[in-house]
């Protein structure tokens, strides 16, 4: 047992968290503090542990000091690569990073090329033991090269994804090189697209921050390593014994067939799970149900969680194990409502972006700490993005009781590329990749499988959401299936939307004018809303965005005022109140974002590249709406209204 591995046990998981931050602190304080040349930069920063609590517990944060590098240029890549890779020109980071944070011009939107790099000795050199390295999340296309040998590749931020270090160029004991080039130059094929308003400028929903945006890990393979866990609880009513499926996934790097164990727990229950031969370099998956007789119910009202763990042992020695968070809860569509635990919802929240003023989208424990507290201060039970969360959110919101609509940034591509199989691919990789992400946090509410896709759907979407959602299903059987959709009246009943649990309609009456003016006047609203339960009557359908600018003081009848955000948020509030048979509703935002260049989102004094729908401006002050989204909030009974 190591050291760090007795800490961990003695100190518990948080106070190991703060202690590795101030390790790297001292880091910090002992090497990058002194003026060493980048180039001749000491291999450091590698701490046990991960700033996530259910991971496996054979991580070490690649932490300390990167080097960073915007490309110069080359001809082909491998020149790139040389240049890239000479010791001038490397500046200190650390990383999660997000290169372009705070500079809100054109070309930042745009996205460039640039290059990480970190030197790292391993932590251990014992000759048997395996090596990954484990990216939570890099915008967008990554390349990786391990002592100059290119070792992957991936496309796409906000999921995981890792890659075996080959033995043949990894160094046991000396320095090695890890050399990562970052593009998030965009296409119009990509999640989200690229593409131009009418003003020429980039457009899309969000700022396009690039970079290592989230931690970057060590993994340490002991012949097999568990390459995924999943723990199910299934409920068939509120009062029912409920039963847990435990199933690993392992997988055998070595070249020799290995027998494996593996000992299961759910609380205080213990459960073998049977053991069987993994073939050389295949995997495979282990399984056992266990019932829990009178379950202690996960809600956010009491988010009672349940501390499982799967060891994995080979010849009885244990190589890895993996604590999760569990929550025994039911979550199901019933006559046209999203019903938890037997409860019918009628859910309050917000939509955010993980967004901060300094560092953009790579975000320190602290923030999002910050972030789910101001959620739970509004009164929220849910909360909305337009990708897959950080794991760390999850956790959190798994702890303080908030719902997540979980979904992927399949966020307003065209048809035309929707069509492609290349884009069909990689939608069905990141919902495939979502769910075996985060499928175990008692807080996912459901699987969103895209934003604003046509609001006229024809073949196209029509095939895309019938395949996704029997992925979805597929993959999780427990859980709904969503999309959020632009309201307009225009689009009339969709029969495309057929396959889906949930119908989100993203509406912004009284503020944008959408097509044809239909929705400039706001009291078109509640005949429109009613009109869509007309359409879906066995669908629980949520109000997924409304929001409406403000950044001044003025008259109310003033857009872009915080009077007439006010009265915004007071009247579509009353709207929805006096429909109970919306399962819910989320104001877009929480707190203000960078969107693009030239963004006025509909305020005719706007403050570019500031999305500010936000209740809470940048800087953390809240506006005036804030208080009265607080007060009908809490005023409403969001779980069990029925
Ligand atoms: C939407 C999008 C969201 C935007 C919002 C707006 O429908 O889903 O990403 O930020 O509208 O403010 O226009």
């Amino acid at each position: 047992m190591s050291l760090g591995t007795i800490a961990a046990a003695v100190l518990g998981p948080t106070t190991m968290r703060i202690l590795r931050s101030l390790t790297i602190l001292l880091a910090c304080a002992a090497t990058a503090c002194a003026a060493a040349a980048p180039g001749a930069l000491a291999a450091d920063g590698i701490t046990r542990g991960s700033v996530y609590d259910d991971a496996p517990d054979n991580r070490y944060l690649l932490g300390g000091n990167w080097l960073f590098r915007l490309d110069t240029g080359g001809v082909g890549l491998t020149q790139a690569f040389q240049r890239q890779t000479d010791a001038d020109g490397w500046k200190r980071t650390s990383v999660p990073n997000a290169w372009n944070a705070g500079d809100n011009s054109v070309p930042s939107m745009l996205g460039t090329v640039a290059w990480y790099r970190k030197d790292f000795r391993l932590p251990d050199a014992r000759s048997r033991l395996d090596w990954l390295v484990r990216f939570e999340s890099v915008n967008y296309r990554s390349r990786i090269w391990l002592n100059g040998r290119p070792i992957g590749r991936n496309t796409g931020a906000h999921l995981p994804f890792d890659l075996r270090l080959p033995r043949s160029v990894l160094k046991r004991s000396g320095t090695n090189r890890l050399v990562i080039r970052v593009d998030n130059r965009r296409l119009r094929t990509d999640f989200p697209p690229s593409g131009l308003t009418g003003s020429g400028d980039p457009a899309g929903g969000w700022w396009n921050y690039g970079g290592l945006l989230r931690e970057v890990y060590l993994q340490r393979v002991d012949r097999v390593d568990l390459s995924s866990v999943l723990v199910r609880p299934e409920l068939p009513c509120a009062t029912c014994a409920a039963t847990v499926l435990l199933r690993a996934t392992v997988r055998n790097y070595s070249d020799r067939a290995t027998r494996v164990s593996i000992d299961g727990r759910f609380g205080d229950l213990r459960a073998k799970l049977p053991t069987k031969s993994v073939a050389a370099r295949s995997f495979a998956s282990f399984e056992r149900r266990v019932r829990v007789s009178s379950p202690k119910l996960w809600s956010p009202a009491t988010p009672n969680l349940y501390r499982a763990m799967l060891t994995v042992r080979v010849g009885g020695r244990k190589v890895v194990a993996q604590t999760v968070h569990s929550g025994i809860r039911s979550i199901k569509v019933v006559d046209g409502r999203l019903v938890l635990n037997g409860k019918a919802l009628a859910l309050r929240g917000v939509g955010l972006h993980e967004d901060d003023l300094v560092t953009g989208n790579a975000l320190t424990t602290p923030r999002r700490e910050q972030i789910i507290a101001q959620a739970k201060e509004i009164g929220a039970t849910i909360i909305r993005a337009h990708y897959p969360l950080h794991p760390e959110m999850h956790e959190l919101a798994d702890r303080q009781g908030l719902l997540i609509w979980s979904e992927i940034p399949v966020y307003a591509i065209k048809t035309q590329y929707l069509k492609r199989l290349e884009v069909r691919k990689l939608a069905a990789r990141e919902l495939e990749e979502n769910i075996i992400a985060n499928q175990n946090h008692p807080s996912i509410l459901l699987w969103s499988i895209g934003n604003e896709l046509s609001a006229r759907p024809g073949p196209v979407q029509h095939n895309y959401i019938n395949r996704a959602v029997r992925q979805a299903k597929a993959l999780d059987p427990t859980r709904p299936v969503g999309l959020a959709v632009a309201g307009y009246p225009s689009a009339g009943c969709r029969p495309q939307y057929g396959a889906l649990d949930v119908v989100g309609i993203n509406e912004y009456f009284g503020w944008y004018p959408g097509p044809s003016g239909q929705i400039a006047d706001r009291d078109a609203l509640p005949e429109f809303l009613d009109s869509i339960r007309a359409c879906y009557p066995k669908k629980a359908v949520m109000v997924s965005e409304f929001g409406a600018e403000a950044n001044r003081d003025g008259p109310v009848e003033e857009r872009g005022t915080f009077q007439y955000q006010q009265d915004f948020v007071n009247y579509h509030l009353g709207v929805i109140a006096a429909r109970p048979w919306l399962s819910g509703a989320i104001y877009w935002a929480l707190q203000e974002f960078r969107v693009r260049p030239n963004w006025d989102g509909g305020n005719p004094r706007p403050n570019s590249p500031i999305h500010e729908k936000g209740l809470l401006r940048f800087d953390g002050t809240k506006k005036p709406a804030w208080l009265d989204a607080q007060r009908l909030f809490k005023a409403t009974p969001q779980l069990g209204a029925r």
